[in-house]
């Protein structure tokens, strides 16, 4: 149909005309993804450490699916949960979904400092006392957790100055994402078909020993049409490491290329500054 979108050039409408789209707020004022200036973020002691209910649980994925713009990992209902975090409700976890391009060099939608990951990890939760079709009209609607992804250097290396996940114990994440990877050449050249997941797989089998204590916050949108500004974004500032064979079975076939929105919003620019955790403030000009 005429109202189309992707990430390249060659559809009706390509990042730059998302905005053009029928009830799309893709130009509006606090657009996702962002560049994290670090240096301009602001210690804000409001943002408490999270509450993650079920980033253990092993069975408490639904299935996979080709969305034609990611692959999604749908939750069963109520099986998981996150407050805190300096979030002011508590959320119930939807879904996550993966970001990724054709070169190492890219790939993320996030940036830090300018340097732009070759995955990310979006962790998709709603407010528990909103429906989805209310969330998407609220301004903390939505609180996604972001987690760039970067290749390990082998499966073997010692994970010397990392730390214990605290909730699930786990240091390695590769038994998680061998199990979650090999789903996906039943699902890579069909949108829309999905695949039962039936491996235990959990959410802290995926984030291995990445540390979940130093983050940056700030007020976005999603980074897909229809861009609703209703994102309490959550960005980890350590990347979670993952084997880079088994990154690169992320499917990188024609639709499938690039598969992230390059730019977005400018609020890094104006972002106050933090050492542990961060938040963007919109200072008025
Ligand atoms: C991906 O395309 C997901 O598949 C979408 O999930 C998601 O939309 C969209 O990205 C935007 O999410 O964290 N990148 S993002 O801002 O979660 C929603 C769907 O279920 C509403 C459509
Ligand atoms: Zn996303």
């Amino acid at each position: 149909d005429g109202h189309s979108w992707c990430y390249d050039s060659h559809c009706d409408h390509s990042p730059d005309k998302w905005h053009l789209l029928p009830d799309a707020k893709c130009a509006d004022e606090r657009q996702s993804p962002i560049d994290i200036v670090s240096e301009k973020a602001q210690f804000d002691e409001k943002l408490k450490s999270f509450k993650f209910k079920g980033f253990d649980n092993k069975h408490a994925i639904k299935y996979i699916t080709n969305t034609g713009h990611a692959v999604k990992c749908v939750l069963k209902d109520g099986l998981v949960e996150v407050s805190g975090g300096g979030l002011e409700h508590d959320y119930s976890t939807l879904q996550f979904h993966f970001h990724w391009g054709t070169a190492n060099s890219n790939g993320s939608e996030h940036t830090m400092d300018s340097k732009r990951y070759p995955m990310e990890m979006h962790i998709v939760n709603k407010r528990k006392d909103l429906t989805l079709d209310k969330a998407l009209k609220t301004h903390d609607g939505l609180a996604v957790l972001g987690f760039f992804i970067e290749a390990s250097q082998s499966s073997k290396s010692s994970s010397g100055g990392s730390h214990t996940n605290p909730t699930s114990g786990s240091t390695s994440n590769e038994a998680g994402w061998k199990n979650l990877t090999k789903y996906l050449p039943n699902i890579e050249n069909i949108v829309g078909s999905t695949v039962d997941v039936t491996e235990e797989i959990s959410i802290d089998d995926l984030l291995g020993s990445v540390n979940l204590h130093s983050f940056f916050r700030y007020d976005g949108s999603l980074t897909t049409p229809s861009c609703n500004e209703a994102v309490v974004w959550t960005v980890f500032k350590d990347p979670i490491k993952v084997e880079k064979d088994l990154m690169e079975k992320f499917p990188k076939h024609a639709g499938y290329q690039n598969v992230f929105r390059p730019g977005g919003g400018t609020c890094a620019s104006k972002m106050k500054w933090f050492v542990v955790a961060a938040v963007c403030v919109l200072v008025p000009d």
